[in-house]
């Protein structure tokens, strides 16, 4: 399948696998590339070093094109946006704030730079800043999101800037993606179905979180601290949603208490002390595949349902 995000970035099929915290690492992101599409490794809030085995490790794995995301809240934001340049990691993807001034300098040394925005006012600043495309990524996207949904803000950005937006939030098979395509959307960006990839490194327990989850099973917590997060419900989100609503958890306590949260989810499987980070369409994934098959059947579908 041909789009301008497929020409731009020299991949097979219009499909990135997102840049989750603690979760993308250099084996499922090279396994994403592999099946032709762009895998990503998270540089969330680790180490540099860390970072820079992943990235050669990724380099080993695949030859095709991977990126790195890099959360713009992370303390190491700014050793990373350097890392990508040393290491010539062909695309950089962005989140949670603006990027703007590492542009010159990703720009200059030929790297995509693909931001993630929640509005078309972001958007429009990313185009005029020199972004190779942007992905619009709406609130039914795990982890931390913005307010507008996919199908409200993918076409007003389309409509809003000219460079090829990538649609993000509730995308999980081949209808996500044709209906991204009937939005204007140039490709996807997909996670929650990679955390049910096989190559996925996360606790079994988050899988199987994530495999029995129906439809009502993803719950935000965090609005009034200003960092709203989508994940699974679970006892321990259930009681940051109640203390949030009824005011026994001040945003102080509740910042304390999620401090590390994802990753006692993602390496212990911590039910009792983890946040396990899910999109809302958690509940249409019942099965545990290789990312290869996940890519294949979306794009045999979509490609069904868009008549080519
Ligand atoms: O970044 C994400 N999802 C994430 S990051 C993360 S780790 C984390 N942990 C605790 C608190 C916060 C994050 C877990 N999930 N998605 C991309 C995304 N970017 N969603 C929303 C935004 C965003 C928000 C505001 C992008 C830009 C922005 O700009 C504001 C500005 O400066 O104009």
């Amino acid at each position: 399948m041909k789009t301008q995000i497929t020409q731009l970035l020299g991949i097979q099929y219009p499909i990135f696998q997102g840049g989750m915290a603690w979760i993308a690492e250099s084996t499922l992101a090279a396994a994403v590339s592999n099946a032709g599409g762009l895998g990503i490794i998270a540089g969330g809030s680790a180490p540099i070093d860390y970072l820079r085995e992943q990235i050669r490790r990724c380099k080993e794995l695949t030859n095709k094109p991977f990126g790195v995301n890099i959360m713009l809240m992370s303390p190491n934001a700014e050793e990373l946006a350097k890392l990508v340049i040393e290491e010539k990691v062909p695309v950089v993807t962005t989140g949670a704030g603006n990027p703007g001034k590492y542009m010159a300098a990703w720009k200059e040394a030929g790297v995509k730079v693909i931001p993630v925005v929640p509005s078309v006012a972001l958007a429009v600043r990313m185009e005029r800043a020199g972004a190779d495309a942007v992905i619009a990524e709406g609130t039914e996207s795990g982890g931390h999101i913005g307010e507008n949904t996919t199908m409200c803000l993918v076409p007003q950005v389309v409509d809003a800037v000219e460079i090829p937006v990538i649609a993000a939030g509730g995308i999980a098979d081949g209808r996500g993606v044709a209906a991204s395509f009937m939005l204007g959307a140039q490709g996807v960006q997909v996670g929650t179905r990679f955390l049910a990839a096989q190559e996925c490194q996360i606790h079994p327990t988050y899988k199987e979180l994530v495999v029995k989850a129906k439809d009502t099973d993803s719950i935000v917590t965090g609005r009034y601290t200003g960092h709203p997060c989508r994940n699974v419900r679970t006892k321990f989100t259930k009681k940051l949603a109640s203390g949030e609503k009824d005011g026994s958890l001040t945003p102080d306590e509740f910042e304390q208490l999620t401090l590390g949260s994802l990753r006692k989810a993602v390496q212990e499987g911590n039910l009792e002390e983890g946040s396990f980070l899910c999109g809302a369409i958690a509940g249409m994934i019942k099965e545990v595949k290789p990312a290869k098959e996940i890519i294949e059947e979306m794009f045999a579908q979509a490609e069904k349902l868009l008549g080519k």
